[in-house]
């Protein structure tokens, strides 16, 4: 049975902003207003170091952010790269969806964009991200280790009780990335689509590998053919884990999230993956998703109130 109104995001950083989405979409409010609002509220908490304001920067310590915007029911685009100095990515790339021409801007032409249409100027990096960043790169040094781990990007995607559906993605990116390094996350068809006929898919993980396969694409059309979102996620990540690594030997995390136009919703990854979901039947819960090992399979348990907490005291932590 279709449900009024449906909302998935990826990780437990989005177990408040969940509910904001939800609260929303149960008031009859649309879909783009769901994930761009919840979205925000992301990237302005200063302790997810992954997203918006707090993001942890790239090897030059320059906070480098990414996102986009896709509307379900007109296929409209609006995506940033490598943008500096704004406060909230994700709206200019709302704000840019509207146009005919220059939909996904990059570095200081999406800047020149977002001044010139009154978006709000922040310094994004923050006295704790620096510290971050300062601590990793003497670890890099003195223990040899990659840098490119820690990375969360918060994608979200929403039906609402119009039918209508939309996805958004943020992000900061790899942690030490190069200069002008972009993943995945702004990227349609890799980092996020949504068609208002079939559903919505969206992205995190390693971006160079996700965007090998164009997975969120791939997810929608699987759901197109009839699949469950649970199983055209799954499905999708599976067999491409297993191309990259028969054919490059390795294969890089990746998670997806996936909501159908009836409100069903599914995940697909291949490491641990926590993420929310809430619809009209269901309360806003963050799940913690681990893959079976031995199958292509994943096991999804819901995560208690006590583990949320946890993790909020120790986000916030000091940085030794
Ligand atoms: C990127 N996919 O820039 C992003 C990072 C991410 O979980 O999602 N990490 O490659």
């Amino acid at each position: 049975m279709k449900r009024e109104w449906g909302m998935i995001a990826t990780w437990r950083m989005a177990g408040d902003a969940i509910k904001l989405g939800a609260e929303i979409l149960n008031e009859k409010g649309k879909c783009q207003d769901a994930v761009e609002k919840a979205i925000m509220q992301v990237e302005d908490y200063p302790f997810y170091k992954s997203v918006g304001y707090g993001g942890l920067p790239n090897e030059d310590c320059e906070v480098e952010l990414d996102a986009a915007f896709m509307d379900g029911k007109t296929l409209s685009i609006g995506a940033v790269a490598g943008i500096r100095d704004y406060k909230n990515p994700v709206s200019i790339a709302r704000k840019l969806s509207e146009d005919k021409f220059n939909i996904f801007l990059v570095g200081a032409g999406a800047e020149a964009y977002a001044h010139k249409n009154g978006f709000v100027r922040q310094n994004m990096l923050t006295e704790r991200a620096k510290k971050t960043w300062e601590k990793r790169k003497k670890e890099i040094y003195e223990k040899n280790l990659s840098p490119y781990d820690g990375h969360d990007t918060v994608c979200m995607i929403a039906l609402d009780k119009e039918s209508d559906m939309a996805a958004a993605t943020s992000t900061s990116g790899l942690f030490m990335k190069k200069r002008g390094r972009v993943g995945d996350s702004p990227v349609s068809g890799s980092g996020f689509y949504v068609n208002n006929d079939i559903g919505g898919a969206a992205a995190t993980g390693l971006g160079e590998d996700i965007m090998k396969g164009c997975l969120s694409y791939e997810v929608v059309q699987r759901m197109k053919k009839g699949e469950h979102p649970q199983e055209a996620a799954q499905g999708a990540v599976m067999d491409f884990t297993e191309e990259l690594k028969k054919r490059r030997g390795h294969a890089g995390a990746i998670s997806i999230i996936a909501l159908n136009n009836k409100g069903e919703w599914g995940i697909g990854t291949n490491v641990e993956f926590t993420f929310a979901a809430a619809t009209s039947d269901e309360k806003p819960q963050v799940y913690i998703a681990n893959p079976i090992e031995g199958t292509r399979n994943v096991k999804i348990e819901a995560i208690s109130q006590e583990y949320m907490e946890e993790y909020k005291k120790s986000i916030q932590k000091p940085i030794e």
